[in-house]
C-alpha cells in the first residue's frame, strides 16, 4: 500500500516554489505540478473516496485547506507576476487576442412586452397612470360596481391583506385588476380622459399552465363626450394589427363584466390557420385576446362624471397571453421560473 503523502511538507514545498516562478511560463509549471490533474493534491482528493468514513472525512479537511492554499496562493502570485511584468514595460496580456463573448443583460420579455403594448396606445393619443398595488376593497370593487353580494366577486379569488394590529381603516386587499387606476384618474379629473394602466394584478388561484396567481395586465379607457362603441372597435382594431401583424381581422362577442354595458370580448382571426380551424385556436378560427365594453352609467356616475354627457368606453387583457400567442409559448408559468434558456431567447 502507498504511503498517505505528508500534505504539511507538500505545502511548504509548493508555496516556496511559487514564491520564485518570477513569469507566466513558470506559474504556468507549478500549477500543473501542484493543481493540475496529475499533482499530488488531485490525487490525494481522488483516493479519498476508498478510504474508511472517519478517516475520509479528517483527510479531506486537510486536502480541501492544502487546495484553498495553493489556490488562493497562486491566484496572488499571479497578479504579482502581471502587475511586476507590466511595470517592466512587458506586456503581460496579449491585446492582439480575439476578446471573449460579453453577456450583456436584456429586458424581462413581460416588460418589453408592456412596453410595446402602451407604446401603441401611446401612438394613439393615450397616457400612462400607475397606481398601488394594496388596494380597498372601494376602489377595486364597489367603484366598479361590484358590491360585497355580486356574484362576480367569486371570479375574482382575491388575497386579502391584514392591517397592522391596531390600524383602523377600510379592508384592504391586493388588486385583482388595475381598473382602480383609472377610478382614481377619474376622481381627480373632468373628461376628456384617455390612459392605459399597466401593472400587476393578484389573484387566488392554484397555479397551472394558464394560470399566474401574480400577472399583468393592461387596461384602457376613454370619456369624452360622444365617445361610441365604433371608437373602442377601432381603436382594438388598430391595435391587433399593429401588435400581431397587419392582416388580422378582429371579432367582437358579447360578454358579461360589472363594469361595462355593453360588454365585449375581442378576438383575432387565428393567424397559425388563417382563421381555418387548428389545434391552437381549439378548431374555432379565432383567437380570444381581451375583454371591453361602454363604461357602465353607474361607475361614471359615482367617480362624479355625468352620464348623460359623458360616454366611455374600456377595455383589459392579460398581458402574459399575448407573447403566449404570439410566440405559441405553452405554459404561462415559464415567464416567472426564472430559466434563462427560455428568457434568454426574447
Ligand atoms: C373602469 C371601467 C371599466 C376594463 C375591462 C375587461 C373588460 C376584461 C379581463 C381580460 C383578461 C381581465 O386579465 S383578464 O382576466 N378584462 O375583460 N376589462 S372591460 O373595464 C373598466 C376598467 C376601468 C373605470
Amino acid at each position: 500500500m502507498s504511503q498517505a503523502p505528508n500534505l504539511e511538507e507538500l505545502q511548504r514545498q509548493a508555496l516556496a516554489e511559487l514564491a520564485q516562478a518570477g513569469d507566466a511560463a513558470a506559474l504556468e509549471t507549478w500549477r500543473v505540478r501542484y493543481l493540475g490533474k496529475k499533482s499530488v493534491l488531485i490525487q490525494t482528493l481522488r483516493a479519498l473516496g476508498g478510504l474508511p468514513p472517519d478517516e475520509r472525512r479528517a483527510a479531506g479537511a486537510r486536502a480541501n485547506q492544502l487546495k484553498v492554499a495553493l489556490e488562493s496562493g497562486f491566484a496572488e502570485r499571479k497578479r504579482v507576476v502581471e502587475t511586476l511584468a507590466l511595470a517592466a514595460g512587458k506586456e503581460a496580456l496579449d491585446i492582439s487576442l480575439p476578446g471573449g463573448p460579453v453577456l450583456l443583460g436584456r429586458l424581462h420579455p413581460i416588460t418589453a412586452v408592456v412596453r410595446e403594448i402602451c407604446g401603441i396606445f401611446m401612438r394613439m393619443g393615450f397616457e400612462i397612470a400607475e397606481g398601488p398595488d394594496v388596494e380597498t376593497d372601494y376602489y377595486n370593487f364597489e367603484a366598479l360596481n361590484i358590491p360585497a353580494d355580486h356574484p362576480a366577486r367569486d371570479s375574482f379569488s382575491t388575497f386579502w391583506v391584514e392591517r397592522q394590529a391596531g390600524s383602523a381603516g377600510p379592508p384592504l386587499l391586493l388588486r385583482t385588476h388595475t381598473s382602480p387606476v383609472q377610478i382614481r384618474v377619474m376622481e381627480k379629473r373632468q373628461p376628456p380622459v384617455r390612459v392605459i394602466a399597466p401593472g400587476r394584478v393578484y389573484r387566488y388561484e392554484a397555479t397551472d399552465a394558464t394560470h399566474e396567481s401574480m400577472f399583468y395586465q393592461i387596461e384602457g379607457l376613454a370619456v369624452d363626450r360622444g365617445i361610441t362603441m365604433a371608437d373602442l372597435k377601432g381603436t382594438l382594431a388598430q391595435f391587433a394589427r399593429l401588435f400581431f401583424g397587419p392582416e388580422r381581422k378582429t371579432r367582437f362577442r358579447c360578454d358579461y363584466f360589472p363594469f361595462v354595458e355593453p360588454g365585449m370580448e375581442c378576438a383575432i382571426d387565428c393567424f397559425a390557420c388563417g382563421g381555418k380551424g387548428c389545434r391552437m385556436c381549439g378548431n374555432s378560427g379565432w383567437l380570444e385576446i381581451l375583454g371591453a365594453g361602454m363604461v357602465h352609467p353607474e361607475v361614471l356616475r359615482r367617480v362624479g362624471i355625468d352620464p348623460d354627457v359623458y360616454t366611455g368606453f374600456a377595455f383589459g387583457m392579460g398581458v402574459e397571453r399575448m407573447p403566449i400567442l404570439k410566440y405559441g409559448i405553452d405554459d404561462i408559468r415559464l415567464f416567472y421560473s426564472n430559466d434563462l434558456r427560455f428568457l434568454r431567447q426574447f
